[in-house]
């Protein structure tokens, strides 16, 4: 005997009126409890909604775009008396989880981390493919196409051993991630890191320490923004993988700046409102030209490794925005002259801080500049994003007496704070580099060359 049930959204917290960005099933579909049957999206984390019952699916009462809170119809299912009864089982499973969990403030908070996480290695195994599926897998610090597809029990025993889900390509119906994919994930990993030693030492490290805060004052929990959990995920393997080096060096912009300030004046009612960054940007294209390992990404795929010097100057900007930091891209930045590059920034920023950048606009940069200047900072150190091999930080301008011709005289500096890969460039080179920079920083008809 059969009963039709409505499953509804169930406890999710403080949320209210959430979009659903994605419907996970269709009618017909045969469902087993826990399986995914909606991904919501709050501005803090993204929320898979999964199912109560096992059975059929007959009707779906919601559609992507719709805003669903706590008690919303999400579906209507037929479930058989004996599907009920192992319903009845997993939900006493999943309630034992639950209230062990001490972490995670709800299990129907799945956070999702949803990013294809691009290691070294899985860059390298797609040089030999087409440019288009390297182009897919070339945007490491930011939002997925691809969403890894598990159940709360095998997300939480993922999160129990520290696995990124989206590393992993499950072996169930429709991809889905099973608690064996995870097993041969870990295996796996665990085989290589034996292989290249890094097991045996290295990376042998204490266990991050688990701490019970609230015996010491009130405390409150906050989870990460999903951008957050997304870069920071990359920054930690960017900084654990590449041996970083920080070069600083100092530009003088005194006549650079005179030239952007006078023509701002001129068009201050319309126009392009010229930003230092756009001249930064002009700037590091010719730079990047003369010395081509900065544009570069490193491929050891084989015995003898090699650079993948990259023809093209597509550049990445880092952008502050409430929920974090992401980096979209201005393409071709070195056929571009600095009104068009500074009206792209505007609009990639704009888009950025209103997060409706689209997984294109953070693809393919070459080279990074991560530009603090307009906050304050004297210098700082910039994390590489992975797979490029330098990146361009910039911090803010300040008047300084630079001695010349027998007298110290007023002069705009900024600073230079260059991060490279060791294993790809030299400290000479990078010096090098931002020598170059500087002097073209100094003498923006440098950059007509
Ligand atoms: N020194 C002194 N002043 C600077 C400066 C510098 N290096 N850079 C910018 N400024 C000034 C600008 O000239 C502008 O002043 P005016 O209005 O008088 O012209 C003001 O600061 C604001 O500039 P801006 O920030 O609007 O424009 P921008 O093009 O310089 O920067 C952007 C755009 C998107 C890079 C910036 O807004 C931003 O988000 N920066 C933060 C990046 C970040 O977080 N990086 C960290 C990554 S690592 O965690």
């Amino acid at each position: 005997m059969s009963e039709i049930k409505k499953v509804r959204i169930p406890d999710i917290g403080d949320f209210k009126d959430v979009p659903v960005i994605e419907i996970l099933v269709n009618v017909g579909d045969i469902l087993k409890v826990e399986d995914s049957l909606i991904t919501l999206e709050s501005d803090k984390a993204t929320i898979e909604v999964p199912s109560p019952y096992s059975g059929t699916v007959k009707e779906i009462s919601v559609k992507a775009g719709d805003k669903v809170s706590e008690g919303s119809e999400i579906l209507v299912m037929e479930v058989s008396a004996e599907q009920e009864n192992k319903t009845i089982t997993a939900k006493s499973d999943q309630t034992e989880e639950t209230e062990s969990d001490a972490n995670v403030v709800s299990l129907k908070h799945e956070i999702s981390t949803g990013i294809p996480s691009i290691t070294q290695e899985s860059f390298q195994s797609k040089q030999s493919q087409s440019p288009t599926q390297f182009e897919a897998l070339d945007q490491p610090n930011h939002v997925a196409e691809v969403k890894p597809h598990a159940g709360p029990s095998v997300r939480r025993f993922a999160r129990e051993l520290g696995v990124d889900l989206s590393r992993i390509v499950g072996s169930g119906p429709k991809q889905r991630i099973l608690k064996e994919d995870i097993q041969t994930f870990v295996k796996r990993e665990l085989a290589k890191l034996q292989s290249t030693g890094l097991g045996s030492g290295v990376l042998d490290l204490l266990p991050w320490p688990r701490i019970d805060f609230a015996k010491f004052g009130p405390v409150e929990l906050k989870p990460l923004s999903r951008i957050k959990q997304i870069s920071g995920a990359n920054l930690h393997r960017n900084w654990v993988m590449i041996p970083h080096v920080t070069q600083f060096d100092e530009a003088d912009i005194t006549d650079l700046e005179a030239l952007r300030k006078e023509y701002n004046k001129s068009q201050r009612e319309h126009g392009t409102k010229l930003t230092i960054l756009a001249f930064l940007m002009k700037a590091a294209t010719t730079a990047l030209k003369k010395y081509p390992e900065f544009n570069a990404s490193l491929d050891s795929s084989n015995e003898e490794s090699c650079l993948v010097l990259k023809r093209y100057y597509h550049l990445g900007f880092a952008v502050d925005t409430p929920n974090g930091l992401v980096v979209p891209v201005i393409r071709d930045a070195d056929q571009k002259g600095v009104i068009t590059i500074a009206d792209e920034l505007g609009k990639l920023s704009s888009l950025a801080r209103e997060g409706k950048l689209k997984p294109t606009d953070m693809q393919g940069a070459s080279f990074t500049i991560s530009s603090l200047g307009g906050i304050g900072g004297t210098a700082f150190t910039p994390i590489i994003n992975a797979p490029e091999v330098a990146i361009l930080g910039v911090s803010q301008a300040s008047l300084k007496p630079i001695y010349r011709n027998g007298e110290f005289i007023p002069r705009l500096i900024i600073p230079l704070s260059l991060s490279y890969d060791h294993r790809v460039i030299d400290g000479a080179s990078a010096v090098r580099f931002t020598s170059h920079l500087a002097s073209i920083l100094a003498d923006m008809r440098l950059a007509l060359f």
